[in-house]
């Protein structure tokens, strides 16, 4: 291969790969991370996202160099030469996919089971879904119920699901997790708020008519406000029962 060839192939797939980067970066496709789960998540999508714009440099680059230098003049009918394998570039195309498959399984199982792994001091927090509303107790504070999740900020959570009717989904975009309530079936998630704010929580499963509708909010507390909110839920349920 000439050496003029090689350089332009290199321009090519700098220009390609430039453009799948900012198309990567300079548009928002996640949203702002609110769990400590949802930071490794969005690592391990980067991690993807980097592999993925670096093969589409080169395939991008092979495409565009074959199709401007070696297109056929529209009379020339005839075949190319005939090709019979070449086993260096086959070994090097079966190797390169399976180091690369092999470092996205790696990764994605650290990430999985230390977005699994709870911290101390877990705070239980029983989810509700039906057609087509969402409820939250929490079982440590006498069964204080909310239709609201309030969650402390910094708190190792853990989401204990249940579904009373059909097939539901629970999605806090800012968390970057989803886990599906199934009736008979019991589901967790752990989560462990690291943001301030209120996010939508989302059914993400076609539930029925009011699936759309089948939402409500996550307010992430200050570990001080949510004692304080937590111990009003109590006594109110107290002087009810
Ligand atoms: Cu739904």
């Amino acid at each position: 291969m000439r050496r003029g060839s090689i350089l332009t192939l290199i321009a090519i797939g700098i220009v390609a790969g430039g453009i799948a980067t900012a198309v990567a970066v300079l548009l928002p496709w996640l949203p702002e991370p609110a769990s400590r789960e949802a930071g490794r998540i969005h690592f391990v999508i980067w991690f993807v996202i980097v592999i993925c714009i670096v093969i589409f440099a080169v395939v991008a680059a092979a495409i565009i160099y074959a199709v401007t230098h070696f297109r056929a003049a529209p009379d020339d009918l005839s075949d190319g030469p005939p090709i019979h394998g070449n086993t260096k570039l086959e070994i090097a195309w079966t190797l390169i996919p399976t180091v690369l498959v092999t470092a996205i399984a790696i990764v994605s199982a650290i990430v999985l089971s230390r977005n699994d792994a709870q911290g101390k001091d877990v705070l239980h927090v029983n989810v509700t879904a039906q057609q087509f509303a969402w409820s939250f107790s929490y079982p440590d504070a006498g069964g204080a119920s909310s239709p609201i999740l309030r969650l402390p900020k910094d708190r190792s959570v853990l989401l204990t699901l249940h579904a009373k009717d059909v097939i539901h989904s629970f999605w806090v975009p800012e968390f970057s997790q989803k886990e599906d309530t199934v009736p008979g079936l019991t589901t967790t998630l752990h989560i462990t708020p690291d943001r301030l704010g209120t996010y939508a929580v989302i059914c993400t499963e076609l539930c029925g008519l009011g699936h759309a509708l089948m939402r409500t909010t996550a307010v992430v507390m200050t570990p001080a406000d949510f004692d304080k909110w937590l111990k009003s839920q109590k006594q109110a349920s107290t002087t009810k029962g």
